[in-house]
């Protein structure tokens, strides 16, 4: 049973990561009565979700937080590459300087929303996660920041409820932690997340079974620790990368080089080359030649790179071949390679396997492990299913938002993401997104997003409020335009030449497109700008 609650409020944010704390200190600090629910029971966002082993930060750390000197001058990081629990302290952090969580319900699921015309407001429907009552709470504005990752996927396979030992998506591990010490280990997936617990397992696990569809192009982490003193000269840096970022493709501190692939000499090529995989990180990927998004040959340079790298890691030729085949199985890149510590060595352990799916794939799971195509049954005490999410809009349809016709973000996304300058959709007036469909987001280092982006959101509030509006909805021309422009500049990429999550590929059903914006950083928020400069372009405001 629903319980109305006799809360207004100003501002209603969903999601306490990045984006939603973003949102909170801002607004509220601006005089707007704002709460956060939160379906975690603790803020993080995807770091509360996400404590599988080796679960690590792939960003740098100065680039991994906010960027106000009062929270990073007394912070300090331990590693450059942060675990999540680190990632944790850094929350915890932030929330005693801040004082977030006052204005936090934590293990409050957001479920439902109806716009209420007369009133103009959203009526927004929520269940305590732990005692499943339902509660109402009323909002002018609605800001969904559910990140691009909180909606696990996990795929249909026979049998898979049988299965008698642990058996835990990366996304849902037990908070508690597992330990596979001695254990028969499986996991299914190999993105990020896949290569982060196969690394992590490999050296505890009796038996580490790893189910592989398609090899991850994994780029060399080059983790380092960090005491006061690495720590005191990063800070030294940190207001020159944090300035620099709005002017990145990726928001980081780094760019692409100035010159293609191409335009250089063999020698040069391999020069870059070098240099960027020694230093580390999502340089080789992020800071390469600038054609290599957009440049089949190009992209093949960089591959080729990558493959002669890593097989030299790899003691039996037939496992390189799998890991890092000869002919690559689609362009370097776009797909999101992971950062890697010793994972392609786990391969030459005694205790590891690799099952190739391409070649036998999943039948059907038992009590006691998978069954393979072959008639092979790899026993198991524990399976991972590190098979990623229902990515970009997955957090956002997975809400039933009634619009102005009745239909939800499920209805209208069905057909293709509908969103002008990935913010906002027609028919769902005074609700913005951050780190949504169309926006940066996935292409987009997330501290940076949730802060450039979540200023936009501020900014248009302020406007409403400042000359006394109260409706604000976007226009379906203005959709259809800013689906074109994401269109027409995803056809000049190389991104639809692989099957991924960015092109919605993984998950059965979900229409084939590209869902971050692919123009960079510095280009949206210019038009982003312009169009608030131009009084909120593309919107109908009342
Ligand atoms: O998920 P994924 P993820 N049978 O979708 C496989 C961020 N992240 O959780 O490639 C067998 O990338 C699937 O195979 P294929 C980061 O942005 C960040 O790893 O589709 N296999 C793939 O190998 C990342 O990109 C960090 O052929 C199946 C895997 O499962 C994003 O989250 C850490 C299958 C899914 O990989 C998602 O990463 C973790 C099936 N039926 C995540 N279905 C850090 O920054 C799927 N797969 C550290």
């Amino acid at each position: 049973m629903s319980t109305p609650t006799s809360d207004e409020l100003d501002v209603l944010v969903v999601g306490a990561g990045f984006a939603g704390l973003y949102q909170l200190d801002r607004l509220r600090n601006l005089g707007y009565s704002v709460t956060v629910f939160e379906a975690g029971s603790d803020l993080g966002g995807v770091w509360y979700w996400n404590c599988y082993p080796g679960a690590r930060v792939d960003t740098w750390a100065p680039l991994y937080q906010f960027s106000r000197e009062d929270l990073w001058r007394d912070f300090d990081f331990t590693e450059l590459y942060p675990g999540w629990d680190e990632v944790r302290r850094y929350f915890r952090h932030v929330d005693r300087k801040l004082e977030l969580s006052k204005d936090i319900r934590f293990s409050t699921r957001v479920i439902g929303a109806e716009f209420d015309e007369e009133r103009r407001q959203w009526e927004v429907r929520a269940r305590d996660e732990r005692t499943g009552e339902t509660s109402s709470v009323r909002a002018r504005y609605l800001v969904l920041c559910t990140g691009f990752g909180s909606k696990p996927y996990v795929p249909e396979i026979r049998g898979l409820d049988t299965f008698a030992g642990e058996c835990h998506h990366t996304a849902r591990w037990p908070q508690g932690g597992l330990d596979v010490t001695g254990k028969r280990v499986g996991v299914i997936g190999t993105g990020a997340s896949g290569v982060q617990v196969i690394q992590e397992s490999a050296p505890d696990a009796a038996h580490l079974t790893v189910f592989q569809r398609t090899p991850n192009l994994a780029l060399p982490m080059r983790q380092q620790q960090l005491d006061e003193a690495a720590n005191r000269a990063m800070k030294e840096s940190y207001p020159e990368r944090f300035a620099m970022r709005a002017t990145t493709f990726a928001g980081f501190d780094y760019d692409f080089q100035d010159k293609g692939a191409l335009e250089v000499s063999d020698e040069e090529r391999t020069a870059v080359y070098e240099k960027l995989w020694e230093t580390g990180g999502f340089v080789s990927w992020l800071g390469t030649f600038n054609d290599i998004f957009f440049n089949a040959e190009a992209n093949a340079t960089a591959y080729a790179f990558w493959r002669d790298k890593v097989r030299a890691r790899i003691t039996d030729p037939a496992t390189a071949e799998k890991l890092a085949p000869t002919v690559a199985q689609h362009p370097f890149g776009v797909k999101r390679p992971s950062l890697e510590q010793r994972y392609y060595e786990v391969y030459n352990q005694d205790n590891v396997d690799l099952v190739d799916l391409q070649d036998t794939p999943i039948e059907r799971v038992t009590a006691t492990g998978v069954v393979t195509a072959d008639g092979r049954e790899h026993a198991l005490d524990v399976l991972v299913l590190a098979t990623g999410f229902d990515a970009v809009t997955g957090g956002i349809t997975a809400i039933d938002i009634c619009s102005t016709k009745g239909d939800s973000f499920a209805d209208v996304f069905a057909a293709g993401t509908r969103t002008h300058l990935g913010t906002a959709t027609a028919g769902f007036p005074n609700l913005l997104y951050v780190y949504g469909p169309q926006s940066p987001s996935a292409f987009c280092n997330g501290p940076t997003c949730a802060e450039l982006q979540g200023d936009w959101v501020v900014q248009c509030l302020e406007h409403m409020r400042k000359n006394g509006l109260t409706r604000i909805e976007a226009t379906p021309e203005a959709e259809e335009a800013w689906g074109e422009h994401v269109a027409e500049l995803t056809a000049d990429t190389l991104f639809p030449f692989a099957k991924s999550w960015y092109m919605g590929d993984n998950v059965p059903g979900k229409k084939r497109e590209l869902l971050a914006y692919p123009g960079g950083l510095p280009t949206y928020l210019q038009k982003c700008a312009e169009a608030a400069e131009r009084g909120y372009e593309g919107f109908v405001l009342g």
